[in-house]
């Protein structure tokens, strides 16, 4: 008897660690999955009328938020607020029907680097002596899904630099005008 009971021990714990350890590697399969397949969204900008701003932008979700990869052309030289705008509609000629701040959780406006701010505020885009502009960033506060996710809705590169003012920053006009949709 006092042999038995370890031995009987070992059968009870043998396929209880069987199912544990099963169980675990279906879920590390399940976020491996997951995480293979990043949402991911494009938006193909446009120059509003009178301008020359065309740009393509690329949005991929990473660990700690949206990575933001940025192309653009035909800007005059210097900084250009960049913003997620409401509405992905991009119809009227000076970009205005894409409405105001992507705004979902009722913030003032902001800078990149201000904890509150309009979910919508990317800063401003640093166009050189040929009007071109880069950018890739990770911003934090973006989501692509969801009810604060971007998908679906409008990005807008004015004409001049977003200070941080309120309510929107003092950019300006509306250069560029783009719709952002789920894919590559
Ligand atoms: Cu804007
Ligand atoms: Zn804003």
């Amino acid at each position: 008897m006092f042999r038995f009971q370890p031995l009987l021990f070992a059968a009870l714990l043998i396929p209880a660690a069987g199912c544990a350890s099963s169980s675990t590697a279906v879920a590390e399969a399940t976020d491996a999955a997951a995480e293979a397949a990043p949402l991911s969204a494009r938006s193909v900008m446009s120059a509003t009328e009178g301008n020359s701003a065309t740009g393509t932008v690329q949005f991929t979700e990473v660990d700690g938020g949206v990575r933001v990869v940025a192309i653009f052309a035909g800007l005059t030289p210097g900084e250009h607020g960049f913003h997620v705008h409401e509405k992905g509609d991009c119809s009227a000629p000076d970009g205005t029907s894409a409405g105001g701040h992507f705004n979902p959780e009722g913030h003032d406006h902001g800078l990149p680097g201000m904890a509150m701010r309009h979910a919508g505020d990317l800063g401003n885009l640093v166009a050189d002596a040929d009007g071109k502009a880069s950018l890739d960033h990770v911003f934090e506060h973006l989501a692509l899904r969801g009810d604060s996710g971007v998908v679906g809705r409008g990005l807008i590169v004015h004409a001049s630099k977003d200070d941080g003012g309120q309510p929107t920053g003092n950019a300006g006009a509306r250069v560029a005008c783009g719709v952002i949709n789920a894919g590559d």
